[in-house]
């Protein structure tokens, strides 16, 4: 689903989040206006970035976020955590759980593993997306995908 320029700032403005599913993992794709190079830009790599790309993820439709993949700065790059919100049965290290990667300067995926979702049949997200461009703890942009509510259910189909 699509989400409108201008409502952030260049790389930290939204255009698009996409999920899939490629067994056992979810996809969660976010597409930027501008490109951004979440290894190498101070807004992920400086110390003291207020920098977080958090998809919040509902798998039981109550419209309460059972999950939390959130991708913030770390010593030596961007890392992830999936945070456990409505605690269900999950496998431990949760860090097995949870990848990152950019398969172009303009987007970012979240990749969950399923199994780390208690018996998720489906799931439905939206994405906040807080940038602080120069790594300086100003947040320059600030945007939502979509901007209200979540996108529609998507069914884990194997
Ligand atoms: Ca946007
Ligand atoms: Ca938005």
């Amino acid at each position: 689903m699509s989400d409108p320029a201008g409502d952030g700032v260049g790389p930290g403005d939204i255009r698009g989040l996409r999920l899939s599913y490629d067994d056992p993992y979810i996809h969660v794709r976010v597409r930027t206006e501008d490109p951004i190079d979440i290894h190498a830009t101070p807004a992920w790599v400086r110390a003291g970035s207020s920098t977080v790309l958090r998809a919040n993820l509902d798998v039981d439709e109550d419209a309460a976020v059972d999950y939390a993949a959130v991708l913030r700065r770390g010593s030596g790059g961007p890392t992830v955590q999936l945070l456990d919100l409505q605690p269900m049965p999950s496998p431990s290290p949760r860090i097995l759980c949870i990848a990152i990667e950019q398969p172009q300067p303009t987007m970012i995926d979240i990749s969950v593993n399923r199994g780390c979702m208690g018996s998720a049949e489906h799931v439905r997200a939206f994405v906040r997306y807080r940038l602080d461009r120069g790594g300086d703890g100003s947040v320059n942009s600030d945007d939502r995908a979509p901007n209200t509510g979540f996108s529609p259910v998507f069914p884990f189909i194997i």
